[in-house]
């Protein structure tokens, strides 16, 4: 491995503004000092508007279960849509851009060809225009989604898009980058603006807020120069992947129960559903499911699952289930179905049964309510969810999360289906 070439100078590019990126990713560059960063929106423009208006200043909320602190980033220098291509082309281009993070979410990986919507398309034409422009300064991209190797991900979507002679250039140039990110930051509130006016008298519409703890590990592989995240706490390592299927199985894995099993049960926060004696009973059995695929000692998994729980009861973190529901084909196939299939099949798992199950029970639910179910696959999902035969409905559901028609899993589900807790 290289040595840390940290530097207090350059510019990172970050893409997709949200309220996640701005409680850790950027947050974290703003703790470590020094550096310039330039933000893209994810799909809505919106932000970039509010941002601007305020300078790149925001304010961040973090909410103990004591009270709020409340602190001003400044970090960022500008905001752009997503849409404007040309300006991320030269930011790309320009020797002083030395890192790009992303928050693009799962579906953001697999987002096609399309510049105008693919965010790695982008990223192919800033490298191209790089290349062209002969820049030799090594560059890194750096993933902040939740996801298993998630520089991989990126990797393989980035060098897909690429046109032969960028290929060529790409390993030599650039470096792609796993990281684990963990902070939950439940949408905002709508005295958040009031509670970053009244403490630090900083007008703000887009205040974000967020849990104390924090968690960034970042795989130790920058040839270029990057922000001394470490003066944050960013933990630099050689394996990263453990510390992401831990968290990915155990945090969102019971994050994806609770979202779907509680809103069944007919509760609608994150600290309703752990306190809801039957859906806490889930959590457990999929967290015991879940541990057994994880190579890590058992104490080391008794004090996070402690943890989590203490993050899931925080009483004033407000942390909506709806949030935590969108996307469902996008993570339950990276959360639950290799738990599933690790463990031996579904009667070896009940308790990511439930999960899957929840999520069909609950889009079901949605749709005959007459809601829009938000995930990249919410009009299909509404299609099957109609479906009056039971195995069909539910057939129908899991093919979108590329489950077989003859798998186990979808008699397991129907059968789950009926014992979630109903309120
Ligand atoms: C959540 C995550 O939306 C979800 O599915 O599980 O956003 C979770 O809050 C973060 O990963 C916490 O780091």
């Amino acid at each position: 491995m290289n040595a840390p070439t940290a530097s207090d100078v350059g510019r990172l590019v970050h893409l997709g503004i949200g309220n996640f990126a701005r409680a850790h990713t950027l947050y974290n560059t703003a703790v470590a000092g020094g550096w310039s960063v330039v933000a893209f929106t994810g799909r809505s423009a919106r932000m970039a508007d509010a941002l601007n208006a305020q300078g790149g200043k925001y304010g961040l909320i973090v909410r103990g279960r004591e009270g709020d602190e409340v602190s001003v980033v400044d970090v960022i220098d500008e905001v752009h849509p997503a849409s404007d291509v040309d300006a991320l082309v030269g930011l790309l281009a320009d020797p002083f851009t030395a890192v790009v993070t992303l928050t693009i979410t799962e579906k953001g990986y697999s987002a096609g060809s399309d510049p105008a919507t693919s965010a790695p398309a982008r990223i192919a034409l800033g490298l191209k225009a790089r290349r062209e422009d002969g820049v030799e300064e090594p560059i890194a991209l750096v993933s902040c989604d939740n996801l298993t190797g998630n520089g991989e991900v990126l990797g393989q979507a980035v060098r897909a898009e690429l046109d032969p002679e960028t290929l060529a250039w790409f390993d030599d140039h650039v470096d792609v980058v796993s990281t684990m990110v963990d902070r939950i930051t439940p949408s905002a509130d709508e005295n958040a603006s009031e509670t970053v006016r009244e403490q630090v008298g900083l007008e703000d519409s887009v205040p974000v807020v967020t849990e104390p703890f924090s968690e960034w590990v970042v795989e130790d592989r920058f040839r270029g120069r990057r922000p001394e995240w470490e003066k944050a706490g960013v933990q630099f390592t050689d394996d990263i992947e453990v510390h992401e299927l831990r968290k990915l199985r155990l945090l969102n894995g019971a994050h994806t129960l609770m979202a779907y099993a509680g809103q069944v049960a007919g509760v609608e926060r994150v600290d309703e559903a752990i306190a809801h004696k039957d859906v806490r009973a889930l959590v457990e059995q999929l967290w015991s499911e879940a541990r057994a695929t994880l190579p890590l000692p058992a104490e080391e998994l008794d004090d996070y699952t402690a943890a989590l729980e203490e993050r899931f009861r925080n009483p004033r973190l407000a942390d909506n289930l709806i949030r935590i529901a969108a996307d469902g084909t996008a993570k339950l196939p990276v959360r639950a179905l290799p738990v599933i299939a690790e463990s031996g099949g579904p009667d070896k798992a009940p308790g990511e049964v439930a999960a899957v199950a929840a999520w069909t029970a609950w889009v079901t639910d949605r749709v005959a309510a007459g809601h829009e179910v938000q995930d990249p696959k919410g009009a299909e999902i509404a299609e099957a969810a109609a479906l009056s035969d039971d195995t069909e409905r539910v057939a129908a559901l899991l093919a979108l999360i590329d489950v077989a028609g003859d798998d186990p899993l979808i008699v397991a589900v129907v059968a789950e289906e009926k014992r979630l807790p109903r309120p």
